[in-house]
């Protein structure tokens, strides 16, 4: 089902999208992370100019996350370590009706630890009527846990499973790859099932961030190793995109992710072939304002370059 949604018109630029056959207002979403996990945050991305509603990874049960302090900003970034701290799927079910009432696409994340458990949520979602739904397969901070899109054979395992339960559109969260072959491996996986979407890049996970002065990490969980955010990782998340964009051709799309604060750093992204962009950390620390911004400068420096739609500049990189 999807919403019925209007086209986001800025100095004569179309920002209209869609993603695996859900039609977008404008070209930039919440991420799945920051301010999007209780009812009330939800709610402020819904009256935002956010494209779409995008929940906070949930699990089979409501978790507390990890110990605090598990969230630092940094001059470029942030560094964290929340360790999935959500109301449990259930409670996600139950808000989908209201937050509908919105009238714009709804996008559910989900977070298993198990195949099973992705199953039994995966199952759920599809019945409800949610627009989207994000399988996570890329949380770098729950102890003792790999990241699944880092083991090519447990992602071809749950893929086949997860994509068998319903009709509505299943996109997978992956972490970021810095080798070629990782790339190729990953699209041939992808390629084999109906996955519609994916959402590039998650955050570079187990990073160290050292305070010189205490001599301690920044972050309490897992001695200090945190996923890093922010600009520091748009060069990551850039080339995740450009890459699967090539691998993958146009028949899956692609949301862009990392280190997106203006509308510059949007355009960079389309121009690597997103059909969409994501925000977290800007979100986090700017709050839902910046929605309504970075859709704006997008919308002025394409103006500037003489185009009206994204389609103009999408994947078009142009070689050096
Ligand atoms: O909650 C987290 O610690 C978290 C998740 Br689920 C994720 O997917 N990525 C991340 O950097 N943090």
């Amino acid at each position: 089902m999807t919403s019925a949604t209007q086209s986001t018109i800025i100095n004569g630029v179309n920002l209209s999208t869609e993603v695996a056959g859900v039609p977008l207002a404008s070209y930039v979403l919440n991420a799945s992370g920051p301010r999007c996990t209780s009812a009330e945050e939800l709610k402020i991305v819904g009256e935002s100019h956010s494209a779409a509603i995008m929940t906070k990874s949930c699990t089979i049960l409501p978790r507390e996350g990890n110990p605090e302090p598990r969230y630092q900003n940094l001059d470029l970034g942030s560094i964290q370590s929340m360790g999935l701290p959500n109301l449990g799927y259930k409670a996600y079910l139950e808000m989908i009706p209201t937050l509908k009432q919105h009238g714009k696409p709804v996008i559910v994340s989900v977070s298993g630890f198990s195949i099973e458990d992705n199953i039994e949520m995966v199952s759920a979602f599809q019945q409800s009527a949610v627009d989207l739904i994000e399988v996570n397969f890329s949380c770098p901070n729950i102890p003792g846990k790999a990241q699944v899109a880092y083991d090519f054979e447990q992602t071809e395992q749950a893929l086949k499973a997860i994509t068998a339960l319903g009709d509505k559109p299943i996109g997978i969260k992956l972490a970021p790859y810095f080798d070629m072959s990782h790339f190729i491996a990953m699209a041939d996986i992808l390629k084999q099932y109906p996955v519609k979407f994916i959402t590039c890049i998650n955050s570079i996970g187990n990073s160290l961030v050292i305070d010189p002065e205490t001599e301690q990490p920044i972050i309490k969980p897992k001695g200090g190793f945190g996923g890093l955010c922010g600009e520091y990782i748009k060069p990551v998340g850039l080339a995740n995109v450009r890459a699967f964009r090539e691998l993958l051709g146009d028949d899956v799309q692609i949301m862009g992710v990392g280190g997106i604060n203006t509308g510059v750093d949007a355009f960079e992204y389309l121009l690597a072939g997103a059909d969409a962009v994501q925000v977290a950390t800007c979100f986090e620390k700017q709050g839902a304002a910046c929605f309504e911004r970075i859709e704006t400068e997008l919308a002025q420096f394409m103006a500037k370059k003489g185009y009206t739609s994204l389609e103009d500049a999408k994947g078009k990189l142009k070689p050096l």
